[in-house]
């Protein structure tokens, strides 16, 4: 696992994650930027889909991107902390990886779900996914060393959390 700073829509991996809505037809941050450099194609296969749960995650191919397929996950919307955001937020990170274990994908790279728009608090949600993706691969049949997990940050901020938590594990 690492962290890195950058351009999620700019990453040459198998995979990466959008921080989409219940819907999955597009919408601002994360998911607008994988939208508009996926091109037009992507609304239409993600319009099949029938939306998506928050907590769970569906594919889709990554079009114009530099990556060959796109995670589409709905992170939970941050309502204090009281109302399983941590299981819902688990669940988005468990759930890709599971994805990306079943396509055998040997790259992924994660945004920092619901920490945009839906507010969650950025620190809270870095220990989430690191300690969630770690439990993940540990469990999983999948030959660890083989799936390379990115937390591709787009601030300075998120990207000093996330190498302090990775750091200390
Ligand atoms: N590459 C990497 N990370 C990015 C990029 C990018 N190009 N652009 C933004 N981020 P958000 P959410 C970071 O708001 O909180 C949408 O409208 C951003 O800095 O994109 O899960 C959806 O349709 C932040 O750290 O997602 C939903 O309605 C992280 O991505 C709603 O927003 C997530 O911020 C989802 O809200």
């Amino acid at each position: 696992m690492e962290a890195i700073l950058n351009d999620i829509t700019k990453l040459k991996v198998d995979a990466i994650v959008n921080a989409a809505n219940n819907s999955l037809l597009g919408g601002g941050g994360v998911d607008g930027a994988i939208h508009r450099a996926a091109g037009k194609e992507l609304v239409m296969e993600c319009r099949s889909l029938g939306g998506c749960k928050t907590g769970d995650a569906k594919l889709t191919k990554g079009y114009n991107l530099p990556a060959d397929f796109i995670i589409h996950t709905v992170g939970p919307i941050w309502r204090g902390g009281y109302n399983a955001e941590a299981e819902l937020l688990a669940r988005c990170y468990r759930k890709s990886i599971q994805i990306a274990v079943a396509k055998e994908f040997e790259s992924l790279a994660f945004p920092c779900i619901s920490t945009g728009i839906y507010g969650y608090p950025k620190d809270k949600a870095a220990e989430v996914a690191v300690k969630t993706c770690s439990e993940e691969l540990e469990n999983s049949s999948y030959k660890i060393s083989s799936l390379n997990i990115i937390f591709c940050c787009f601030g300075q901020d998120d990207y000093d959390i996330y190498q302090q938590i990775l750091n200390k594990s």
